[in-house]
C-alpha cells in the first residue's frame, strides 16, 4: 500500500515469528526426519505426525537471484529421540561458498557447524547470540532446552540448499544428553 511514495511494510517480525502477505511457512514432522537421529527404535515408537520445527521464510528475490538476500526464522520445539536432542536436518549450501548469518531470538540451543573435512564444533545459541557460519560449512541446530527455541537466519538468495550429503554422510558427530550435559560425541 503506498502514500506519497511512503510504503507501508508488508513483512514484519514480531513475537518471534515472520508475518505478512509474503511470508511462506514449512513445517518438519518426525517422521520427514527418518535419518536424522541414531536411536531408531526409540524413533519407531515416537509419533511421526509430531511437529519438531516450523520454518517462516520471507524471500523478496526469485531463487538462485545473485545478490539476493532472505530470511528466516526456525521455531524448533523441545524434546529427544532417545538420548539425541530434537535437531533440524542440516545441509551445506549448494553453491557451497555462501555464507549465512544466525541468530538466538528465544531458547537454548547449540549451533552444530561441520567443514568439508567432515571436523564438527559448535556454539551455544541463547536470545541476542549472533552465529556467522562461513561458506563450505554444514550447520544444524538442536534444541536443548525444556522451551521452544526461536532462532533466526540471513542468507544469500543463489545459496540454494544441499541436503542430500548430510542424508547419506550424516554430521561426523551427534549431539547427546549424557546425564543431562549435551555433549558432542
Ligand atoms: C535456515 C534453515 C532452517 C531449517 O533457514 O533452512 O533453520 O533447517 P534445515 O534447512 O536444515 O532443515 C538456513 O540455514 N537457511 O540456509
Ligand atoms: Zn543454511
Amino acid at each position: 500500500m503506498e502514500t506519497n511514495n511512503i510504503y507501508v511494510p508488508e513483512v514484519f517480525f514480531t513475537n518471534s515469528c515472520l508475518t505478512g502477505r509474503e511470508v511462506v511457512k514449512s513445517t518438519r514432522l518426525l517422521g520427514d526426519l527418518e535419518d536424522v537421529f541414531q536411536d531408531k527404535e526409540a524413533f519407531e515408537l515416537m509419533n511421526k505426525d509430531r511437529i519438531i520445527y516450523q520454518v517462516s521464510s520471507f524471500l523478496p528475490v526469485e531463487e538462485d537471484t545473485v545478490g539476493g538476500l532472505f530470511m528466516g526464522i526456525t521455531t524448533l520445539y523441545p524434546g529427544k529421540v532417545g538420548q539425541e536432542f530434537f535437531m533440524t536436518k542440516g545441509h551445506f549450501h549448494l553453491n557451497n561458498d555462501r555464507a549465512e548469518f544466525y541468530w538466538g531470538i528465544e531458547g537454548e540451543g547449540i549451533l552444530i557447524l561441520m567443514n568439508e573435512q567432515r571436523k564438527v564444533w559448535a556454539e551455544r545459541m541463547c536470545p541476542g547470540s549472533l552465529h556467522y557460519i562461513p561458506g563450505k560449512v554444514a550447520h544444524r541446530v538442536a534444541n536443548i532446552g525444556y522451551q521452544k527455541l526461536v532462532f533466526s537466519a540471513c542468507w544469500p538468495s543463489d545459496a540454494g540448499h544441499d541436503y542430500a550429503t548430510i542424508a547419506s554422510e550424516g554430521f561426523a558427530r551427534r549431539l547427546m544428553d549424557v546425564n543431562g550435559v549435551p555433549t558432542l560425541l
